[in-house]
């Protein structure tokens, strides 16, 4: 299998993020790609490549141009006004509040955002940017026949909504990565997100599409973060109704109940008759994970491979979440030669 990758994300370098009310280092650390990178060559996956570069039009297809413009000046404008330290915001809105754009920088990262772990830093826009090409170039090898294809992004992309970032996500990968395959040919496209972490932003994006299946396993909201999105009940609205699943599994869920629950969303893809699978795969599902509360062994990684391979469908694997650093390469692309096997 091909994977896609490009140094530049290690630009896109957060200090800290809001933990148990302190203020701890980031979780989501350059150090994350390196591992899963080397362990890509360890074990001999195949070709790495560098990806090409397709601009900013396709990722305005899933992301809005305002969103994208202040992501792009964000950086410059907080060093304006604060010197060259992290951004994070710290204020958001609430119902009864208005939605409009402030003039500050400060309003402004809190009207784009929705949480206080995910720091803008000097590197951030370049980092994203390369992280959507990494995805677009994977979903073109895939597009042009690759039966897999491996996009190594960092930072993730599930979280991140059409005009809203979080989750340490910016540009949404796996959603850009979708469209692009819708754009080029494919009529019926599914993500499906293995992360931990419920995909709100994927979720959201595609919410009222029928032409996109958005399905996804991950911890209950009702007991994890991101807390206001992924409850079984949301099923997709308009066009899109019935094109949503979500798999919510409570603390300590292990692989029998989470592999049963991916049988039951295979059988849905199946039936959606999907010509292309994304899949957000994130790898905080494990035990040793220090934010997360399942229990996937390591050993349960290439099964889940085996079993996405049984769907039979061109399939790109967009790299979400995992911060078991040391465990996080074996994880992945366990999945990754589980698919192959
Ligand atoms: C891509 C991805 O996996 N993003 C995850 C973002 C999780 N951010 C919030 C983590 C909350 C951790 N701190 C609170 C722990 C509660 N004790
Ligand atoms: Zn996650």
């Amino acid at each position: 299998m091909i994977t896609v990758f490009s140094d530049a994300h290690a630009l896109h370098d957060g200090k800290a993020e809001l933990h148990d009310g302190k203020l701890v280092t980031s979780f989501e650390m350059p150090r994350r790609a390196a591992l899963v990178l080397s362990r890509v060559t360890e074990v001999g996956l195949g070709p790495v490549i560098p990806p090409s570069a397709f601009g900013l039009d396709p990722v305005k297809r899933v992301h809005a141009p305002d969103y994208v413009d202040f992501l792009a000046g964000a950086w410059d404008a907080w060093v304006a006004e604060h010197g060259a330290y992290d951004a994070l915001p710290f204020t958001w809105i609430a119902p009864g509040m208005r939605r409009v754009v402030p003039d500050h920088i400060d309003g402004k990262l809190g009207y784009y955002s929705f949480d206080a772990g995910t720091p803008i830093t000097a590197g951030t826009f370049q980092a994203v940017r390369a992280a959507a090409d990494v995805a677009l170039t994977g979903a073109q090898l895939v597009a042009r026949g690759e039966r897999g294809a491996f996009a190594l992004t960092r930072p993730p992309g599930h979280h991140a909504h059409r005009a809203c970032y979080g989750g340490y996500c910016f540009f949404n990968n796996a959603a850009i990565a979708a469209q692009a395959l819708r754009d080029t040919g494919a009529e019926r496209v599914c993500v499906l997100d293995i992360d931990y972490h419920h995909g709100n932003g994927t979720q959201d994006i595609f919410y009222d599409r029928g032409d996109v299946l958005f399905v996804s396993l991950h911890a209950d909201p009702v007991q994890e973060y991101p807390y206001f999105l992924g409850f079984a009940d949301e099923t997709g609205t308009g066009a899109g109704e019935g094109a949503n699943a979500n798999y919510p599994l409570p603390f300590g869920t292990g692989f029998e109940a989470w592999s049963a629950a991916l049988d039951h969303a295979l059988a849905r893809i199946a039936a959606f008759g999907a010509e292309a699978l994304v899949v957000s795969l994130g790898v905080d599902t494990y035990k040793g994970d220090p934010i997360s509360r399942f229990r996937l062994d390591t050993a349960d990684y290439p099964t889940i491979g085996g079993m996405l391979a049984g769907l039979r469908l061109p399939t790109l694997f967009v790299m979400e979440g995992g911060y078991a650093v040391e465990a996080i390469g074996v994880n992945a692309v366990g999945v990754l030669q589980g698919f192959e096997a």
